[in-house]
């Protein structure tokens, strides 16, 4: 029985890790076997490659080759972890997937979109995501959220972009959602914290009548990050 696997996508600072962490909670209470993990990261190579691109060290090879090596982070995080935990029948909450590329690599890296399809089909092949929450808001509130959170070493490579390509990126998250309606729902993330909440309750509900015989609850819970 395969589990499920639901992405979270969005601008900086939309609030996706802390509703991952709070879901992953809920869904563990309610007995379902859980695992979070992140991109670029996840598991120790996909960790590795994160620091390399979010440092901003390949930024000079350019932006095909950023695109490759988040393939490369993604096929590991999907053979490692995302492919077994869904065979175990494990809900799989993924902080960032395949949209972040389209979006980052091809909306506002200007990457051709058929190389980065052709990566994508290559790479998430047997763990496509059942549903996507794409959060939105405008990218000024999650960069001065997020900036809260800057550890010494400021903002990363892709958050020091001018707001005209964050901007682009919201536009493309959003263009994505339209395009696969039965995969992405949207989320105002501009809401406060216990409306956010409220709203991917209410969505993973309605979401999870339909495909419960899939996700099969255990007794054992497990989250890993
Ligand atoms: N990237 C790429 O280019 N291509 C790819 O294929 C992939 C990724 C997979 C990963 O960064 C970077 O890699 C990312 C895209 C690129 N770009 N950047 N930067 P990351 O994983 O380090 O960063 P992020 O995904 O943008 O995470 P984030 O900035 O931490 O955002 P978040 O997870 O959505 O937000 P949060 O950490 O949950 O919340 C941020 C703060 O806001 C925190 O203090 C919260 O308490 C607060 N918060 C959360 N919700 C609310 C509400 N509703 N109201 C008020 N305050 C809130």
């Amino acid at each position: 029985m395969r589990g499920q696997f639901i992405t979270f996508e969005g601008g900086e600072g939309a609030g996706k890790s802390t509703q991952i962490k709070r879901l992953a909670e809920r869904l563990k209470a309610d007995g379902y076997d859980v695992l979070i993990t992140r991109e670029p990261g996840g598991t120790t190579g996909a960790e590795a490659v994160r620091h390399v691109v979010l440092s901003g060290a390949a930024q000079q090879f350019g932006a095909d080759m950023e695109a490759v090596l988040f393939a490369a982070a993604r096929a590991d995080n999907v053979e490692e972890l995302i492919k077994p935990a869904l065979e175990e029948g494990t809900i799989v909450l993924c902080d960032r997937f395949m949209d972040s590329s389209r979006v980052y690599q091809g909306v506002s890296g200007g990457v051709d979109k058929e190389f980065l399809l052709t990566m994508e089909r290559a790479v998430t092949e047997g763990a496509r995501p059942d549903l996507t929450f794409i959060f939105d808001l405008p990218p000024e509130v999650g960069l001065a959220r997020a900036a809260d959170v800057w550890a010494d070493d400021g903002p990363d490579r892709f958050e020091q972009d001018d707001l005209k390509l964050h901007e682009a990126r919201r536009q493309g998250f959003l263009e994505i959602a339209e395009e696969e309606p039965d995969r992405c729902i949207v989320i105002d993330a501009s809401q406060s914290l216990a409306k956010v909440s409220r709203a991917l309750d209410t969505a993973i509900d309605a979401y999870f009548k339909n495909v419960k015989p899939k996700a099969k609850p255990k007794s054992k819970s497990r989250a890993k990050r």
